[in-house]
């Protein structure tokens, strides 16, 4: 059933109450599994490996030349399209603004899908050097890596042209190279001494872009996106003639390679062989303090279920369906067949679930009445016919 009171908090975070996530507006897509997250402040809990992280990569911070960075791990989750999108001038026409993809509250107000949805708020505040990290949501398929709620950290640093003029180059230039002196620094702060590489991305945000890579455990990684802030940004937060770079990291990808933890549903397990397992003081550059020791290896249960496509259906609605069902019961979505029946027109589609607790041995009847649920929901909500 749901529950009317306010969700509880860690310390110095803001409540969230439903009267704010359920506006009863036809645009409203958020679900009660992603309100039963929100409140939940994992980054809080000092023992927790994204509260590890957290403080590891702030420690860095707190290590830096001259002033320093401003730290904020309070800020609400639930924020309106004006700063989530257009402040950081996210085009009306790109994907990340579709229902598909982002948790509407109503037309105009979303759960933020990145923590760059504070730069200018923050920058209106006159703060020139901060850290943002918070809980952002994102509709998405379903896999070891995807989780609807993740948590990222953003990093702005504002620089005066004095900077730049005694350096003897222009701003972009000096931003550039300062941002990827300080996220090396930070990486290394992490990761020990591993060899990394710059890859030219694109964001709407910052101009130049950048996505740093690590060559770690025999694989090349990103670890984050980042770049010279796009100057009209800057312009429009008071900070006309200066410049800035700006980053934005995942916690739990940098906290699954450096514990070796194998599903993101662990974060959110209470289970004391997952959390007891993890002390913040144990922390050592490339993880080695800390190693998760899977405790369950409990057997997966595979369902199939065919079905003719229909205009409205999308791999993230479903996914979004099997969640509320399922809860953390589900570990993976995906399409193993694909094909068009030309005689008729139409498209059949076949989605394999696998269904494993990360907790305990799931009995078939339960399997089978969660799976029946998943395709009465798509026979009847979603509309589908199915096979
Ligand atoms: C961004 O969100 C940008 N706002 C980052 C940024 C900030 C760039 C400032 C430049 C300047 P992106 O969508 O790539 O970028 O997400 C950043 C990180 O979030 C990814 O590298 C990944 O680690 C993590 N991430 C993305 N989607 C998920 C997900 N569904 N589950 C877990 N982690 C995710
Ligand atoms: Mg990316």
């Amino acid at each position: 059933e749901p529950s009317t009171k306010t969700l509880a908090t860690a310390v110095g975070a803001p409540a969230v109450t439903r009267e704010e996530v359920f506006s009863g507006d036809p645009y409203n897509n958020v679900s009660e599994n992603i309100f039963s997250k929100m409140g939940r402040n994992l980054h809080h809990q000092e023992d927790h490996p994204l509260g590890i992280i957290k403080n590891v990569i702030w420690e860095y911070f707190d290590t830096l030349d001259g002033k320093a960075f401003e730290k904020f791990d309070d800020l609400k989750p639930i924020v309106s399209t004006e700063m989530n999108f257009d402040q950081v001038l996210v085009p009306k026409d790109h994907v990340s603004r579709s229902p598909n993809d982002t948790y509407y509250v109503d037309e105009e107000t979303v759960l933020r899908c990145h923590t760059s949805a504070h730069q200018t708020e923050t920058l209106q505040q006159g703060h020139d050097r901060f850290l943002v990290i918070g809980d952002v949501y994102r509709r998405d398929t379903i896999d070891a890596t995807h989780y609807p709620v993740f948590h990222q950290m953003e990093g702005v640093r504002v620089f005066e042209p004095a900077e730049w003029e005694a350096a003897g180059v222009d701003g972009t230039e000096f931003a550039a190279k300062e941002l990827k002196e300080t996220l090396e620094g930070m990486t290394r702060h992490l990761f020990g001494n591993v060899e990394m590489r710059w890859v030219d991305a694109y964001f709407p945000f910052t101009e130049p872009s950048f996505e740093l890579e690590i060559f770690f455990k025999g694989e090349w990684l990103e670890v984050l996106g980042c770049g010279v802030m796009q100057q009209q940004i800057l312009d429009g937060a008071g900070g006309e003639g200066k410049k800035a770079w700006a980053f934005g990291l995942g916690l739990e990808r940098l906290a699954m390679v450096l514990f070796e933890i194998p599903d993101i549903r662990l974060f959110w397990t209470e289970d004391e062989r997952f959390t007891k397992q993890f002390k913040a003081g144990d922390f050592t550059p490339g993880g080695a303090g800390i190693k998760f020791q899977s405790f369950s290896k409990f057997p997966p249960c595979l369902k199939d279920v065919s079905f003719w496509v229909n205009d409205e259906f999308t791999e993230n609605n479903l996914c979004e369906q099997v969640r509320n069902i399922a809860g953390d019961l589900v570990e993976n979505v995906v399409l193993i067949d694909d094909f068009t029946n030309k005689k008729i027109n139409k498209r059949s589609n076949c989605y394999r679930i696998t269904y494993r607790s990360m907790e305990r041995s799931l009995t078939n009847e339960e399997i089978d009445a969660l799976q029946e649920k998943v395709r009465e929901t798509m026979a009847g909500e979603m509309g589908l016919e199915l096979r």
